[in-house]
């Protein structure tokens, strides 16, 4: 039996999905739902998913939706004990990835989505690209990235010296940053962060995460 999954291989919360399932090795299938076509508003569709986005998946007749939601579920069922996210036993550990997952939604996708939206999905759609908004945000997220080479600087991952989900919902809308030149891999500001870290028997954050081999697999080039 297949984990079937109901997104687009283009889409940021399918990503996210797509790269949890294959680093948990989960067997799953792709069942595209054309955004443009607008099947995500239809009545078959909301019956699944009652706000209408992408992704959800079914598992054996069990259904879900939101994309954290859901690699969570594919850790706890799929993952064995302590992959991706850790064993609720330990209590102390259990909060540190709370806390880091808390970190990913809070203080970096909000402005990380706009920068994204701006930069790669308007002008896909042919809609004319909000230069200030990005701005605003490259600012707000600069300073956000202070505080992950905070973090970094103590733990080799956000939530402690082990990888877990909350590093990796980390990778669609920070592989898109590129795009207009907010590139975490060129950065010194934040060594800790960047690629070209001063501690060279660390391996370093985004460098770890962004070049997974699963992550390249499922990070296929955003196309309409
Ligand atoms: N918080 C949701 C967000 C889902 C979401 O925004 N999906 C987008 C695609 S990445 C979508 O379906 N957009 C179409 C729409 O909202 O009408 C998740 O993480 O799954």
């Amino acid at each position: 039996m297949v984990v079937k999954i109901y997104g687009s291989p283009i889409a940021i919360c399918t990503k996210r999905v797509l790269v949890v399932a294959e680093e948990l090795k989960v067997p799953y299938e792709l069942i595209y739902v054309d955004l443009m076509k607008g099947e995500h508003k239809s009545p078959e569709y909301l019956a699944h998913h009652p706000f209408g986005q992408i992704p959800y998946i079914e598992d054996g007749g069990f259904e879900l939706f939101e994309s954290r939601a859901i690699c969570r579920y594919l850790a706890l069922k799929y993952g064995g004990v302590g992959k991706l996210i850790p064993a609720q036993s330990d209590i102390e550990a259990s909060a540190k990835f709370e806390q880091a997952v808390n970190v990913e939604i809070n203080d970096f996708e909000p402005s990380a989505l706009v920068i994204g939206i701006e930069s790669v999905y308007k002008p896909l759609q042919g809609l004319q690209t909000d230069k200030a908004a990005i701005e605003a945000k490259r600012v707000v997220l600069e300073g956000k990235l202070d505080g992950y080479e905070a973090l970094l600087s103590k733990t080799k991952f956000l939530a402690g010296d082990e990888i877990s989900l909350a590093d990796l919902f980390h990778l669609p809308w920070g592989s898109l940053l590129k795009v207009p030149g907010i590139d975490f891999l060129e950065s010194s500001r934040w060594p800790n962060v960047a690629r070209h870290v001063i501690l060279i028997t660390r391996v370093v954050w985004w460098k770890e995460i962004s070049t997974r081999p699963n992550w390249e697999k499922v990070d296929v080039p955003v196309k309409i």
